[in-house]
């Protein structure tokens, strides 16, 4: 990455767990201008810095007001890099499968669903978002209905880890297990837990959930 955009990585990570919207948005506006990717600032100042930010929230040192503030603060920075990301991965012309995607019941965390989502869609999958604290009766209801091949989870919380379970449990009593590929991810969740909880794949970000995809629908390799 050009040193010149370097700078911007401090700084930006630092009003992000400052919870200075205003300056957070100017750094990311500029940062992208000058030609830095949404990907370069999604892991180098996104991710750490919702890092630190978890562990001031847990630590104590911040109480669930700031926690909330630097939600805001995330959510104004991710409406650019959102917007840049969609254009850098792209759309394919060929579909090569149906998804739909959600956050778990409880659950209402976002940012890195909706990350995951323009991953997949720029891989050539269509993507049904439902959103957050979605049911898990509402997110096959509507897999039924659009025929998807892949149901895609998104969990953050540890409290919220059931209600993937709830999901897998719903498909095989309504005898559609085998109808729907369960992809899932987010913070609270390992590869080792959705194994045993019944999913069919697990990763750890976009790329990852593009390459779980095309997986789980024969297009792997
Ligand atoms: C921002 C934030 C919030 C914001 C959310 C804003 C929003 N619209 O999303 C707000 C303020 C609303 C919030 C609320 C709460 N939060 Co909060 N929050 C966070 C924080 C700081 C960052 C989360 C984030 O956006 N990360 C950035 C994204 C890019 O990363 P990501 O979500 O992990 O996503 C990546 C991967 O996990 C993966 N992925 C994600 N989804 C999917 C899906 C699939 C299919 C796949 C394959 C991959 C995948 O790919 C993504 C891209 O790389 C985390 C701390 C942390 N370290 O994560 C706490 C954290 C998640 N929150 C926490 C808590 C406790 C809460 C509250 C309960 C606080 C409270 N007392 O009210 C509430 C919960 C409300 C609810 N019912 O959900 C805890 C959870 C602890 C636990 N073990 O369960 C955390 C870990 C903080 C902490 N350290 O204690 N929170």
């Amino acid at each position: 990455m050009v040193p010149r955009l370097i700078k911007y990585i401090e700084n930006l990570k630092q009003t992000l767990v400052e919870y200075d919207t205003e300056k957070a948005v100017e750094l990311t506006d500029k940062a992208l201008s000058e030609g830095a990717s949404a990907r370069f600032l999604i892991s180098e100042a996104i991710l750490p810095a919702t890092k630190i930010i978890g562990e001031k929230y847990e630590t104590g040192e911040y109480f669930l007001s700031e926690l909330v503030l630097c939600g805001e603060t995330l959510q104004a920075v991710m409406k650019p890099i959102l917007e840049h990301l969609g254009k850098e991965v792209g759309k394919k012309e060929e579909e090569i499968g149906k998804i739909v995607l959600a956050t778990v019941e409880g659950d209402i965390h976002d940012i890195g669903k909706n990350i995951v989502r323009l991953f997949l869609q720029g891989s050539g999958f269509t993507v049904e978002d439902m959103g957050v604290d979605m049911p898990a009766g509402k997110i096959i209801d509507k897999a039924v209905d659009v025929k998807a091949d892949i149901i895609a989870l998104s969990c953050l919380m540890s409290v919220t880890r059931d209600h993937v379970k709830d999901v897998v449990e719903e498909l095989e009593k309504r005898g559609l297990r085998k109808d729907f590929k369960i992809l899932v991810g987010g913070r609270s969740t390992n590869e080792k837990w959705a194994g045993q909880i019944g999913c069919d794949k697990w990763a750890a970000d976009g790329p990852g959930a593009v390459e779980a995809a095309r997986s789980l629908v024969g297009r792997g390799g």
